[in-house]
């Protein structure tokens, strides 16, 4: 509730903006222009030097989306048709070349201070506004704070023994930088999650010796990369208003969606028919547009795994790695991780300057003054150390700054011992505050842009709303925070999500609270929950004033 009588004009006038957003990735721009549409005076902080979010700072050899790009970008006409993808799968560079396109349009950039690190921001419950704290010391007032921090922004680098001793290059994937050399060295990686594969693709054939430290192998499928003729991109831009129509029917926010019947009443021919199907189409269809079963029921899901390894194991060459890289026996439920897409993954494993250390088995002990020593005593030397390790996914870009409250709570803090919030938008006890592509939002399991458009939409259009109706406050209800939490528990508890440690339940990050931290409800539902707050004028899981 509103702390009491106040001068809105005044207070209006003394804030530096209606709404900050932290953030230029396709969420915080795409916010930028829904709210400058409806004449919000806006300012969008971004910690690096350019538009593009993790596209502008992931640039590790092989970086590339792994939606078709078809579907990696803005769906309004007025963008999609003077844009073309010269590949299926566009690269981490081109991905930045469309962000400048898209700025060539909508003249984002402006809007925009580059090199400006929020470190902190508190909520003066006497204005109803935000103050935010930059590096350099700035100060910046709003009615309203959306965070568009992104999910898998804040590298985690597990903390092995000895690390600072160790005198070569050591760099992790979110870090690189331009002058690191992959050629005729000898190259270490440690983790394969989608960062790690998409290196060793590019470090395997070139690297004197390349020695990847497995913990769990990657049930990767195939890319099927393409590159695009002019008729190909014509042909490609016919087809996007039925795919873009799509898109917010699906689960994933995707063009496809998963087979309507069960592995288990299917026959084995029947099966095989559609396994074969999806596995000729790649990508991620034979994930996410597999039977509705396989990631419910164990058995349905040992089938698809089964199918994986007879696929891959095709392709592995070398016998002795047939073992550690398509296990006989699945390391995890398939899907339960999310898969990476692979071009030529496994025929780079067997390469005979790629060596496979499986660190479950034989752990590191400890990084030394040349490379890394496991546990049977071997120290392995290294010109180059890359730690493709990962992320502290959904919260860590959020509480790396310091987000307090009236009382001066900390958010970081509140979240400690696990995350409540209602439609992975809103905080009880954070009021005027919000995020977007975050916690117990679809984020992780939708697509970005989808994400990007219909979560943001949803937000401009609730914050319109608020000033048609001379609101200046809102937070949600704790019982909204905690019915959410429930529902995302529920729908997860029937998935196999949760039989393994993964981004997607805080499981990658030792002693972090686990916890599912995607909405796993799919799009559609989603939206329907948004939906039905707007239909109630906001009042059901929030508190105006
Ligand atoms: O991170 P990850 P990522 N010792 O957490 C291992 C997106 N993305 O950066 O599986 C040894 O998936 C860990 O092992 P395990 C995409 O959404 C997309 O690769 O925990 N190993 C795992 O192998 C993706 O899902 C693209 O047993 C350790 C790896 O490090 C998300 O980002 C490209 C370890 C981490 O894998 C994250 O991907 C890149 C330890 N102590 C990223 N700690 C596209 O293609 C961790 N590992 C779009």
């Amino acid at each position: 509730p509103s702390s009491g009588p106040r001068d809105e004009a005044a207070t209006a006038s003394r804030l530096s903006h209606d709404v900050v957003i932290v953030g230029a990735g396709f969420a915080g721009l795409n916010l930028l222009r829904r709210l400058r549409e409806r004449d919000f005076t806006v300012v969008l902080l971004e910690a690096s030097d350019d538009i593009g979010g993790i596209w502008n700072t992931n640039r590790y050899p092989g970086a590339r989306v792994d939606t078709e790009g078809a579907l990696y970008q803005f769906t309004d006409k007025e963008l999609w048709e003077g844009w073309d993808y010269s590949q299926l799968f566009p690269d981490s560079a081109e991905i930045r070349a469309y962000f400048d396109y898209v700025d060539s349009k909508l003249d984002l950039r402006k809007d925009c201070r580059f090199n400006t690190l929020v470190t902190a921001a508190e909520f003066d419950a006497t204005t109803d506004s935000w103050r935010g704290e930059t590096e350099a010391g700035e100060a910046l007032t709003a009615r309203f704070l959306v965070m568009a921090t992104g999910t898998t922004v804040t590298p985690y680098q597990p903390d092995f023994a000895g690390m600072d001793r160790y005198r070569g290059t050591l760099v992790h994937t979110a870090c690189w930088s331009d002058d690191i050399e992959l050629a005729d060295r000898r190259v270490a990686v440690i983790g394969t999650g989608a960062s790690g594969v998409q290196i060793i693709q590019s470090a395997g054939p070139i690297a004197k010796t390349l020695t990847v430290f497995q913990r769990t192998p990657n049930l990767a499928l195939p890319m099927y990369q393409q590159d695009f003729d002019e008729a190909a991109r014509a042909e490609i831009k016919r087809g996007l208003p039925d795919r873009y129509a799509m898109v917010p029917k699906t689960f994933g926010g995707i063009d496809y969606q998963f087979e309507p019947g069960n592995a288990l009443d299917a026959t084995p021919a029947e099966r095989e028919d559609l396994y074969d199907a999806l596995w000729a189409k790649g990508g991620f269809k034979f994930w996410m547009g597999n039977y509705a079963d396989t990631m419910a029921d164990p058995q349905a899901n040992a089938y698809a795994y089964e199918f994986w390894k007879k696929q891959v194991r095709r392709q592995i060459t070398d016998p002795a790695k047939v073992e550690l890289l398509a296990p006989t026996v699945a390391p995890h439920p398939f899907g339960a991780k999310r898969p990476s897409l692979q071009q030529n993954y496994f025929q780079v494993m067997c390469r005979h300057n790629v060596e496979i250390v499986p660190v479950k088995e034989n752990p590191i002990q400890e990084f030394t003054e040349r490379g890394i020593r496991t546990a049977d005593g071997v120290e392995r030397e290294f010109d180059l150390i890359i730690l493709a390790t990962g992320y502290d996914n959904n919260t860590g870009a959020m509480n790396a700054i310091d987000i307090r409250n009236a009382d001066g709570r900390r958010l970081k803090d509140k979240w400690a011992g696990g995350v409540n919030n209602y439609l992975g938008t809103f905080t009880n006890d954070f009021p005027n505050f919000s995020f977007l592509y975050g916690p117990q939002s679809p984020g992780g399991f939708s697509n970005g842009p989808t994400s990007a458009e219909l979560h943001g939409g949803c937000l401009a259009e609730f914050f319109e709303f608020l000033r048609d109706e001379s609101i200046s406050r809102f937070e949600s209800t704790e019982e909204a925070d905690l019915a959410w939490t429930a529902s995302i528990e529920e729908i997860i508890g029937d998935m196999l999500f949760s039989k393994v440690d993964s981004w997607f339940n805080a499981g990658n990050i030792p002693g972090k609270h686990r916890q599912q931290l995607q909405y796993p409800g799919g799009i559609p539902t989603y939206l329907e929950h948004w939906a039905a707050e707007r239909a109630s004028g906001y009042s059901t899981g929030l508190v105006l004033g």
